[in-house]
């Protein structure tokens, strides 16, 4: 596994010394997800969310060039608040660090690196995947790649409709990264509970999951990771005739605009934001905050469990 050199906040540092559960959340949703102000008090609520249900957060990100498991609120606000915060992937994190940069990690660079630091247990809102189009412009989200061989656990509400969904599901079958459904048979599609796709395995508690990692470290032949997709309840998702009517000016507009690469996704998130005016910002809250909770949860039953520390 890739070696990094990591600074651990004082909270994380306790719980580690002590075997406490700890949960890890990514940075990318705040610098490049959400939209300001509004995305530094979700990224505490998130922490918060995580403390009330007994874990410790561990926001991951890279400050000055150091590679952060931990953030501190002054490491989370310049995060959040500041212009040129890198969009950091698992490839950008050596460049990022030796120039000194300022990154926020993405689901990869999050996984590779909370998997370094002993962390199981990772919470995020949704997943990259197989963009649209993907068959040309061979655009996929080295999410994918990186869990094939990264031991984390991401919960996580499915992966947004801005992606083709059935073709990522696919390539999460090739790469070998298991895929749980939360007390439902079928994928989430994100702001929508269910992305017309269905699931082969399911739990339904925290332990249950636990107990699927449990066994999962136990034999040893499978390494990569786990997807724990964890829907919306149905009335709470966003309006599908509005959820439909935006992606499609969104997909138009990036066409239009030329968007490719790293910025497709935060392209489409903050069109969604503003077209939905702040509907959709509520609906991510919430899916933030409901995987926040069920990833500590689990975090919370490995613990309990004796052969595997969360
Ligand atoms: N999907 C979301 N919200 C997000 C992201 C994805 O619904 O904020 C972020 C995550 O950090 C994810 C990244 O890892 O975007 C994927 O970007 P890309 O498609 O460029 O790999
Ligand atoms: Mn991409």
């Amino acid at each position: 596994m890739t070696d990094f050199h990591i600074r651990y906040g004082a909270e994380v540092a306790d719980a580690r010394r002590d075997g406490r559960p700890v949960v890890a959340l990514e940075s990318t949703i705040v610098s490049h997800g959400l939209p300001r102000p509004d995305n530094l008090r979700v990224a505490r609520e998130i922490e918060q969310a995580v403390r009330a249900a007994g874990a410790v957060p561990a926001t991951i990100g890279m400050v000055g060039g150091e590679l952060v498991v931990g953030l501190d609120d002054d490491q989370l606000t310049r995060l959040a608040s500041t212009d040129g915060v890198a969009k950091l992937s698992v490839r950008d994190l050596a460049i990022a660090s030796a120039t000194g940069a300022d990154g926020a990690t993405t689901v990869a660079a999050t996984s590779a690196v909370a998997a370094a630091a002993g962390i199981g247990v990772f919470a995020t809102g949704g997943l990259g995947g197989v963009h649209r189009e993907a068959s040309q412009t061979f655009d996929e989200s080295a999410d994918l790649t990186t869990l094939a061989r990264t031991p984390i656990t991401v919960v996580c509400a499915g992966v947004k409709s801005i992606l083709d969904v059935g073709a990522t599901l696919e390539r999460l079958e090739t790469l070998g990264v298991a895929v749980l459904g939360y007390r439902t048979h079928r994928f989430p599609g994100f702001f929508i509970t269910d992305s017309g796709f269905g699931l082969d395995w399911s739990v339904d508690s925290p332990e249950q999951a636990a107990a699927v990692l449990t066994a999962q470290a136990a034999h040893g032949a499978h390494l990569g990771g786990v997807i724990v997709a964890n829907p919306l309840p149905i009335d709470e998702q966003l309006d599908p005739a509005l959820h439909d009517r935006t992606l499609a000016e969104g997909l138009a507009r990036m066409e239009r605009e030329g968007v490719t690469g790293k910025a497709v996704t935060p392209f489409l998130l903050s069109h969604f934001h503003s077209a939905t005016e702040g509907a959709s910002l509520a609906v991510n809250v919430r899916i933030i905050l409901r995987n926040a909770t069920l990833a500590a949860q689990i975090a919370v039953a490995l613990a309990a469990r004796p052969s595997l520390a969360g």
